[in-house]
């Protein structure tokens, strides 16, 4: 009797084992696994006819096999993170030249694509810096005779002006501690929370979207002194809000300012789309929430030099004439181009979300009366007391980065702005780069558009070269703008 026992126990012991290993031994995929299976477990598995493993594993495995599936997708996106992590050069391929045209001036627009060096980032996706995300969202800053970049992600890197001359895309990667600094999985999570840098007295500003913990986000800019060996990065400045939605409307873009002194603009938060965003604070001189700042770089103490923006995205501090200008989304049309003359005296009111020539989304199909009540959206700026935008677009291009030069195309006795244009379609002048004469007093006299084909995210004027610079998405590409040489 108990010798029956015994080996009763003893059978159902070894059928407990066999289905443990048999279970271990269907992940096939998992190499670090197949290296300690014992002998027993090869032997089960030879012995069981695959079509029964393939019931076993779509029936009473199924659970096994989703998190096998998972497992193998989130080591692919490790591999591809830490390769890219870890590259330590990025390399732009020059396209096919295209030509252009500004009103009656004949341009060429080159575009240097990341080099897919990876093979899992030429097979999943389009480029190696797509693989680090954004790809695509990425700013360019100007220093020293060297063209810096960097990613949505925090990645830094450079060319030097020598490189440019010759064509030469091969940026070196900079080590920094953004990763460690920012952390890693919120990283991954959003792609694009760096919104901007600044790098000036060998100081470079790094804008973008804090995660101060759950359900908690606001505005930063963290800083470290200039370095092409390793670049510490410490907080240097945030808004002190707590929004609870990781936010669209956020501004982030930095500019040069006088006085020791840097811009930086803050959006509205999303504070009029989503109900969940507590502050409708745009026209409250007292909150930081759809403005545009200065901060002094010494006290870090912060002034707002203009308020009623919804989301600046393009900045552009004129210091020969002490002009501000700045570019915003509007919601449904209504996106601006403003130009602020007396950044010293009180803070301009451009008028959001009391004045836009735009419209709440979904209008007139939807019923967003309530909206209306909080935010009316008045068409005129002036006859409510605020300033009318320089331009204003129905429908919207989404104007991003903004500048001004009269180096590149000379016209005496005028001031040129350029607007770059992102957008998700081809119409009403979205992915182009808009020209904007004005005449002595800054009204417009010409608008000219050229098509980009691309979302134009950022743009720099590099004197030296005569050359606008830009970063075009989703390509993640440089696009590089001169005068056709007739
Ligand atoms: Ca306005």
């Amino acid at each position: 009797m108990k010798n029956k026992k015994t080996i009763l126990i003893s059978v159902i012991g070894l059928l407990v084992i066999s289905f443990f290993s048999l279970y271990i031994s269907l992940d096939a995929m998992n190499a670090e696994r197949e290296k300690k299976d014992n002998y027993f477990n090869k032997t089960l598995k030879r012995i069981v006819p695959q079509n029964i493993k393939n019931y076993l594993r779509d029936t009473i495995f199924v659970f096994k096999k989703v998190s096998v599936l998972e497992q193998q997708l989130a080591d692919r996106d490790k591999q591809i993170w830490d390769l890219l992590n870890n590259q330590s050069f990025f390399e732009f391929k020059k396209n096919e030249i295209k030509n252009k045209k500004l009103n009656d001036v004949n341009l060429i627009l080159k575009t240097f694509t990341p080099f897919k060096r990876s093979e899992a980032a030429k097979k999943e996706l389009k480029n190696d810096l797509a693989a680090i995300g954004p790809g695509s969202r990425s700013y360019l800053s100007y220093y020293n005779q060297n063209l810096f970049l960097i990613t949505g992600t925090g990645i830094l890197m450079y060319a030097s002006l020598d490189n440019l001359k010759d064509e030469n895309f091969v940026f070196k990667r900079i080590e920094t501690n953004f990763m460690e600094l920012v952390d890693v999985d919120y990283i991954k999570e959003n792609k694009s929370l760096v919104r901007n840098f600044l790098i000036k007295n060998d100081k470079i500003y790094v804008s973008y979207i804090k995660k101060v913990k759950d359900e908690c986000f606001t505005s930063a800019i963290l800083v470290s002194t200039f370095s092409f060996d390793k670049m510490i990065f410490s907080e240097f400045f945030d808004i002190d809000i707590c929004e609870p939605i990781y936010p669209g409307n956020t501004g982030g873009n930095l500019s040069d300012f006088k006085d020791n002194k840097i811009l930086m603009t803050i959006g509205d938060y999303d504070s009029y789309e989503r109900i969940e965003q507590k502050h409708k604070k745009t026209q409250d001189i007292n909150s930081p929430i759809g403005k545009i700042i200065s901060i002094d770089e010494k006290t870090k103490e912060y002034k707002v030099v203009s308020l009623g923006h919804r989301n600046a995205q393009g900045l552009y501090y004129d210091k020969g004439n002490n002009v501000i200008f700045s570019t915003e989304h509007g919601p449904q049309g209504g996106d601006e181009v403003n130009i602020n003359t007396s950044p010293d005296g009180e803070a301009e009111n451009f008028g959001w979300a009391n004045s836009s020539y735009g419209e709440h989304y979904g209008f007139p199909e939807v019923d967003n009366s309530e909206e209306y009540k909080i935010a009316p959206l008045n068409k005129s700026h002036a006859n409510y007391g605020y300033i009318e935008p320089l331009k204003f677009f129905s429908p919207s291009i989404a104007p991003a980065q903004i500048i001004k030069t009269e180096k590149f195309i000379k016209l005496p006795n005028k001031n040129i702005i350029y607007v770059g244009a992102l957008g998700y379609t081809f119409e009403h002048g979205r992915r182009c780069i808009h020209q904007f004469i004005l005449d002595a007093d800054l009204k417009i006299e010409q608008h000219n558009i050229m098509p980009v084909g691309e979302r134009v995210r950022d743009m720099i004027y590099i004197e030296e070269l005569d050359k606008i610079f830009m970063i075009l998405e989703y390509s993640g590409s440089i696009g590089v703008l001169e005068v056709k040489k007739t």
